[in-house]
């Protein structure tokens, strides 16, 4: 019997977009949290006793800023070698061999696949074989998994691959294959990399994304960390999810139809921090808090945002560490504008149809043909993480919504100069 851990994702050093715009946002402790989170899992290793560690590609975020990042890393895999327990690695989209110019030796206990060709490394002691093939560049089109051997039904076999299999919403394709073309292989464990969103595949084989160890940002939400593997005689016979995060992110989504007055929102706010405390469980917070619903209180939390702002802060300070990334204010009102103007008002029409608009991603772009060209001149890697031509819904609810609440506050204005 034995045990081995299965992580991915790492963006060791990863740096922090997007959130210098902040006055308040905790960055050294977001800065360090992907260092801690992995101190985490090779303390997980060395508790755990584990046979192995496999990590499935972006261990690094991309080129080393400087040698600091690697030798981090090298000092932590000798903590392993220390405790006899090997490492295998392949690279990523983030972390292929043409990306990363600088290098290290690594220590012994380090076994980094080849992106030339498959490879494959068998521990005799356990009898597993290994199966990994890195990226070789940043965009791998073709299926990797068609070089991969035929697993030998003597041994567990596992194969050690970053991929987006056939496509994952929210991530680029890279690597792209089948769960048949996985299966075919006749191995024990996919140990895939790629999706920061853990997702067990298949059981059978065991097919599974361990997702990111730690949340970077307002995209990677809730409980991040490792997958511990047991394996008796020759089978899986546990598949466990280790938190390994030392700060959470969440999105706190106020259904505002329950509240008529803005005292009984904070009370649903006050509540919903309460409860995303407690499954942090004793981790910093970052949380995005979204009001959404059909509500009365509607233009009353449009017209009061700044001070309403203040006052979940200090709900926030008042509960512990919990720092507010955003407020987005997706509420709806309950009755239609045009009720406050007469059936024959000039007005009704331009009403109805800034109520018409609707927004989406594609169609700001079209909006400005200058976006596109601009857009296919900035580095890929500046737009895998929240494309700025490429708002979420959300974003664009959010944008529409004040953008109508600005307008209708206007024409009302002007109504009453008229009437
Ligand atoms: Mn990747």
């Amino acid at each position: 019997m034995f045990s081995f851990l299965h992580a991915a994702d790492i963006h060791l050093d990863s740096p922090l977009k997007g959130l210098e715009g902040y006055q308040d946002a905790p960055m050294e402790q977001i800065r360090l949290a992907a260092r801690r989170a992995f101190d985490n899992l090779v303390q997980l290793a060395v508790d755990e006793k584990v046979a192995f560690l496999l990590i499935a590609g972006d261990l690094y975020d991309g080129d080393w800023k400087d040698y600091n990042t690697g030798i981090y890393f090298i000092n932590r895999m000798g903590r392993l070698r220390d405790a006899g327990i090997p490492v295998f690695m392949v690279s990523g989209n983030h972390d292929a061999v043409s990306q990363i110019t600088r290098s290290l030796q690594l220590p012994a206990n380090i076994t980094h696949f080849s992106h030339r060709h498959a490879g494959t490394h068998i521990l005799d002691h356990y009898g597993v074989a290994i199966h990994g093939q890195s990226f070789s560049g940043r965009s791998v089109m073709e299926d990797l998994v068609r070089n991969y051997p035929q697993g030998d039904s003597a041994l567990f076999n596992i194969g050690l691959l970053h991929t987006s299999l056939n496509g994952r919403p929210g991530h680029d394709t890279y690597a792209p294959c089948t769960l048949d073309g996985l299966r075919s292989k006749g191995y024990n464990y996919w140990a895939l990399g790629h999706v920061h969103q853990r997702e067990e595949i298949c059981r059978d084989p065991w097919v599974l994304y361990p997702g990111n160890i730690q949340g970077r940002n307002i995209r990677e939400t809730g409980s991040k960390g490792c997958t511990l593997v047991s394996v008796e005689e020759g089978a899986v016979v546990s598949v466990e999810h280790r938190e390994l995060d030392v700060l959470r992110w969440a999105t706190c989504r106020i259904d505002s139809a329950r509240s008529d007055r803005v005292d009984s929102l904070l009370d649903l706010v006050r509540e919903m921090f309460q409860a995303e405390i407690a499954l942090a469980d004793g981790r910093p917070l970052a949380v995005r808090l979204v009001l959404e619903g059909i509500t009365p209180i509607h233009t009353q939390l449009h017209e009061n945002r700044v001070q309403l702002n203040e006052e979940f802060r200090a709900i926030a300070a008042n509960l512990g560490d919990l720092w507010i990334e955003k407020v987005m204010v997706n509420t709806r009102k309950r009755e239609e504008h045009c009720t406050a103007f007469a059936a024959d008002s000039p007005l009704i029409s331009l009403i109805q149809s800034i109520e018409r608009v609707k927004l989406d991603a594609s169609s700001i772009v079209e909006l400005v043909p200058e976006f596109e060209k601009l857009r296919s001149k900035l580095p890929p890697e500046l737009l895998s993480e929240g494309d700025p031509f490429r708002p979420d819904e959300e974003e664009l609810s959010t944008l529409r919504q004040e953008v109508e609440e600005l307008l209708m506050g206007k024409i009302k204005q002007r109504g009453q100069h008229e009437n």
